[in-house]
Parts: C-alpha cells; sequence; structure tokens
C-alpha cells in the first residue's frame, strides 16, 4: 500500500540521505550484452530506502528479452508474472549490499542500444524506482540525439530533453538531454532550476568498488569546444532532488539550464513511460 503519510515521511528523511556524497543507483554488475545473446543479469542492491530494509524487489522485463527466469534466493519467494519477476519476503538491511540476479536471452533482432530494466524496490510502503541499463551496441547516444529538434541559443544545440515517470512515492527524478557545442569556445553548464524540485543537480555516473554510484559535479559540466555531451539514462543526468509531484507520463517538466556563456536556456522534458530509454519511436524520423 503506498500511503500519503509515507510519501511525508520520506521527504523529511531524505536530507539526510542526500548529503552524503555519492549515492548509490541500483545498477547491473554486468552491464553489456548483444542481441542473441543468453544474458545473466546481477543486479546489485546497494542501500535500502532512507534506511529501511529492502522487502521486495521487481524487476519489469522489457521487450525484447525472452524466458526471463529469476534464480532463487533463500528466504525469498519468486514470482513471475506478466513482464516481470519478483522476490519478495525476506530482508536486506539498509546497510548491507545484496545480490539479485536472473537470467534469459536478447532477440536476435533487438536493436543496438541500451535497454532499461525498470526495477522497484520496496521497503515495507515505501518505493523506489531505479533504471539498471544493459548496452546491447553503441546505438543508444545516436539514437537519442536524432530523438527531437533541437532549441539554438548562442553557440548551443540543445535537444532530445526527456525524462520518464517516476513511482508515485519516489523522492527523486532525472533529466535527460542532448547539448552540442558548435562555437569555439567551451561553455559550462553550471546550474539548473525546476518548479518541480527546490534543487536541480548535475550527477555523473561512476564504477566505485564494483559498484556503480553516482555523485554530483559540484563545478557544473564542461561542454568543450565542437563537441556534443549527452546527459543519459546509465550516464550523466539531471537529478531532480526531492521532487515536488511525481512526474506523469505525456506530460511536461520544466527546467531551466544556466550556461556560463550561454545564459539561462528553459526546455521542457517530454515525460517518458516508466523505465523508457529514449525518446518514444513516435519522436524519431521527423
Ligand atoms: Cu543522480
Amino acid at each position: 500500500m503506498i500511503s500519503i503519510l509515507s510519501r511525508a515521511a520520506l521527504a523529511a528523511a531524505t536530507v539526510s540521505v542526500f548529503a552524503a556524497p555519492a549515492f548509490a543507483h541500483m545498477t547491473f554488475q554486468n552491464g553489456t550484452s548483444a542481441p542473441g545473446e543468453s544474458f545473466r543479469g546481477v543486479l546489485i542492491l546497494p542501500h535500502g530506502c532512507d534506511g529501511a530494509p529492502t522487502d521486495r524487489v521487481r524487476v519489469n522485463i522489457p521487450q525484447g528479452f525472452a524466458d526471463a527466469q529469476a534464480e532463487a534466493k533463500e528466504g525469498w519467494t519468486l514470482d513471475a508474472g506478466e513482464g516481470h519477476i519478483e522476490w519478495s519476503g525476506g530482508s536486506v538491511a539498509d546497510d548491507a549490499v545484496e545480490t539479485f540476479a536472473f537470467t534469459g536471452t536478447f532477440a536476435q533482432d533487438a536493436h543496438e542500444v541500451d535497454i532499461v530494466f525498470p526495477v522497484e524496490q520496496y521497503c515495507g510502503d515505501v518505493a523506489l524506482g531505479w533504471d539498471p541499463v544493459v548496452s546491447l551496441g553503441e546505438g543508444g547516444a545516436d539514437a537519442h540525439a536524432h530523438a527531437q529538434d533541437g532549441v539554438t541559443v548562442g553557440d548551443l544545440t540543445i535537444s532530445g530533453a526527456f525524462t520518464r515517470a517516476t513511482l508515485p512515492n519516489a523522492p527523486v527524478g532525472g533529466g535527460y538531454v542532448t547539448i552540442t557545442n558548435t562555437g569555439d569556445e567551451a561553455d559550462r553548464l553550471l546550474d539548473a532550476q525546476s518548479s518541480f524540485s527546490p534543487d536541480v543537480q548535475i550527477h555523473k555516473m561512476a564504477v566505485v568498488n564494483d559498484v556503480m554510484q553516482m555523485s554530483q559535479l559540484p563545478d557544473g559540466l564542461e561542454i568543450p569546444a565542437g563537441e556534443t555531451v549527452t546527459l543519459e539514462p546509465g550516464g550523466l543526468h539531471l537529478m531532480f532532488m526531492d521532487i515536488s509531484q511525481p512526474f506523469v507520463e505525456g506530460e511536461t517538466v520544466p527546467v531551466t539550464l544556466s550556461f556560463e556563456r550561454a545564459g539561462d536556456v528553459e526546455i521542457e522534458l517530454a515525460v517518458q513511460a516508466f523505465g523508457a530509454s529514449g525518446m518514444s519511436s513516435g519522436h524519431e524520423g521527423h
């Protein structure tokens, strides 16, 4: 059950969690495969939900991944349903790191892009949503770059802006966008603001002790002259902390990007389905 109370409690507790220098995402230990390959996904659960132990983990199986089978874990009950696998009834303490594994096969005709396996982590009535990614090739960044016509401000072109729907109690949301600098001087994304969040941060992902972690970029993000920087699931991203309302599929989330040279640029992130890996196909091939 998702209750209003738990959301309030979560919001109150959020400050201490995010004050930590790095906040680990749920990710795959082994995030690469290829079309037609069998794959054993090992998900790393790095922490509970704001101090509470984890008692249920559900993996939503994306299209193009067949014969998904969860591996048994002692003390947990397995459940496989339409489009998902789930472990429930066990308990992982907040400070313990645990893995959950499953197997399956990527379709021969799967696109060579990053495939998201949306994961729901439950601690009692609190839910967190994660977007661990398996990369099937090099096509991901291109797919984003071509996803949407861009906004041009000075030397910068900003395109493919999207985010993803959030679960009802999720404290944070991501933001993804492609920024191209056609000028001959570097610019820098210093900051971002949104009415949906009191604190929009710029995050990077890095592997620390075999665990993928994200951390804030304190000096912002350089956009080198003549280069394209892509904020995308599993990589650099905007993080909307302590969001004031859920991101709803089909709506938009406004955000103002503040650049050192180009100034403030207001864009709208199109809210895609929970777990979407990029803009929906309807926007491609314009
Ligand atoms: Cu982040």
